[in-house]
């Protein structure tokens, strides 16, 4: 069901002042900022070989990345799997009791569609499906 993992999710206070640790420390390729408005976040991708880290901003107090800040500080937020059918995914995990924060595919960032499994039902730790948009 899991082709890869597809990227690890920072929650950030800044992405300004996060983006040269990553970029020009560590050396990773600068790959762009967006805005996923429907997450509340601003997000960079930057890339090592064929794996990613995506920073994470909140774009305002509700976000789940602002809540995830206030209560455990900046730090690692998610881990995504890429799947090549998350509808399939999806039920698979509904069928077999998981606790999904999305039942149905929400819009992620460069047009991937995602759905979150609650942290609860995935050992605590928060886990994205990711299908790579066409
Ligand atoms: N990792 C592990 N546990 C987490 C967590 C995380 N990222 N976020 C919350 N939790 C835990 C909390 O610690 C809390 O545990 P306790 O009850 O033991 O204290 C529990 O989950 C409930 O957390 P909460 O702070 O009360 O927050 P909510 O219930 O309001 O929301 C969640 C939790 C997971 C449903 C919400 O954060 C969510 O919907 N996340 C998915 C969306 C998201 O994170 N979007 C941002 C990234 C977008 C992107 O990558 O594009």
């Amino acid at each position: 069901m899991l082709t890869k993992i597809n990227h690890i999710g920072i929650a950030v206070q800044s992405l300004d002042a996060s983006i040269p640790f990553y970029r020009d420390s560590l050396g990773m390729a600068f790959a762009g900022i967006e805005e996923v408005a429907e997450q509340k976040v601003r997000v960079a991708m930057l890339a090592v070989g064929e794996s990613k880290i995506e920073l994470l901003e909140p774009t305002s107090v509700e976000s789940p990345v602002a809540k995830f800040i206030e209560k455990n500080g900046v730090g690692i937020h998610h881990i995504a799997y890429e799947v090549a059918d998350i509808e399939a995914a999806i039920a698979k995990l509904l069928a077999e009791g998981a606790r999904m924060v999305d039942e149905k595919p929400r819009n992620g960032a460069h047009g991937t569609r995602i759905a979150f499994i609650h942290p609860k039902s995935s050992l605590g730790v928060l886990t994205e499906l990711c299908q790579a948009g066409h």
